[in-house]
């Protein structure tokens, strides 16, 4: 499996291609929507998803809702192109009118200023186009695919919400499914839907300061199968690709497997987790500190994999920055944004460990038909009970 997408936050649309799904998928594409959908929400979004109502569009490799084991290609329409049709106009060459709204002074913590040095910007929307959290809409789609395909191999996984700003909800080691119903009850995705209140209260509170929030996502992947990646060379180990894939998406500042900092500060034997075999179910181990890996592939136990997030860099009450023409200490650019994005970035990061779960899937076993896959795995699941 591999993906790419284009397309810029005010441009016409957002593309995606995705290539290696198997075909045979029967694709659920409302499901795809409610993921789109989720991720437009949660409380501290600002006033740009009242303008979008993210829909995919499939424009390859899908027909009558099943895949054809060929390049898969999305889009989704920006509805706010509307409003900068000129500003953003792929074809048009460079006039004064299209050319206003021009970004001169870059928000510190944002790729603003070294993406302008980098490609030689002297309008920093050039930047603040591609870099935007927008694109990850295309990612959500994408993964959803991956994650319709995983849960036809029995495999489950879900993203929520651990920590917003200062506040922690405190964790509970909980199944997929009850997660599900946990974070249903809310508009936070978070267990524990008392705390809702007080964490509404402090995004309000730092909006109301101009001010942004970031926080902790954890996702949790069932099922999954022992032998997913491989020790044998550092580029093969399917944790390192999952903390690259997390660390890819914008604003995320670290990546946890398992326990992950916390167990530095601890003796061995609190950390390693004991090995049981049951006749019937095989292989496990008695607590899961390592998050489902050993030796970077995985160990039958659920996967935990946490992300943090730094608050959005955009702020109502602006840092100091330098304008990039006058060379001025100024106060650095105002531009519409969330308060917090914690709530998105949890599908978000949901979505891109199911594309490198079922790309280490897809690898490791024959993948042109999902029947066939289906075999395949079933097969290699029965033998590792008899190991
Ligand atoms: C973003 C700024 C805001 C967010 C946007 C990311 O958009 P705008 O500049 O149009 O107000 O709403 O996120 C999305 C559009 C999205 O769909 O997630 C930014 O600067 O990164």
């Amino acid at each position: 499996i591999n993906y790419v997408t284009a397309g810029e936050s005010h441009g016409p649309q957002l593309t995606g291609i995705i290539t290696g799904i198997p075909a045979g998928l029967k694709l659920d594409i409302k499901e795809i929507n409610d993921a789109l959908a989720a991720r437009q929400g949660g409380f501290g979004r600002g006033d740009r998803q009242k303008i979008e109502h993210d829909s995919v569009e499939i424009t390859g490799g899908v027909r009558h809702d099943v895949t054809l084991g060929s390049p898969i290609s999305l889009t989704i329409q920006n509805r706010d192109y509307s409003h900068w049709s000129q500003i953003m106009d792929p074809i048009s060459p460079a006039t004064q009118s299209n050319t206003l709204r021009q970004i001169t002074r870059p928000r510190p913590g944002h790729a603003d200023l070294v993406g302008g040095m980098k490609y030689g910007q002297s309008d920093l929307r050039n930047v603040l186009e591609r870099s935007s959290a927008r694109e990850t809409a295309m990612r959500v789609a994408l993964g959803q695919i991956c994650k319709q395909l995983l849960a036809q191999l029995d495999i489950n996984l879900i993203g929520y919400v651990q920590q917003i700003g200062a506040n922690k909800i405190p964790d509970q080691d909980l199944s997929v499914q009850e997660i599900n119903n946990a974070i249903e009850q809310n508009d936070l995705r978070i267990l524990d839907s008392n705390f809702v209140e007080q964490i509404h209260n402090s995004i309000l509170q730092a909006k109301k300061d101009g001010d942004t929030l970031g926080g902790i996502i954890k996702v949790v992947v069932e099922n999954v199968p022992a032998g997913l990646g491989s020790y044998i060379s550092w580029d093969t180990k399917l944790d390192g690709q999952l903390a690259g894939a997390v660390m890819g998406i914008n604003a995320m500042k670290g990546v946890e497997i398992g326990d992950g900092f916390a167990a530095a500060g601890k003796p061995g034997s609190q950390v390693m987790d004991e090995i049981d075999w049951n006749p019937d179910t095989g292989w496990s181990r008695i607590t899961n500190h390592l998050g489902g890996f050993e030796g970077g592939m995985t160990n039958s136990m659920p996967l935990v994999i946490k992300a943090a997030m730094k608050p959005i860099p955009t702020l109502y009450k602006p840092l100091q920055t330098v304008d990039i023409k006058t060379k001025e200490k100024q106060k650095a650019q105002v531009e519409r944004s969330d308060t917090t994005a914690i709530v998105p970035a949890s599908i978000v990061v949901e979505s891109v460990v199911a594309i490198e779960i079922a790309k280490a899937i897809t690898a490791t076993f024959e993948a042109s038909n999902l029947d066939r896959l289906e075999k395949e795995l079933h097969n290699y699941r029965e033998e590792l009970l008899r190991y």
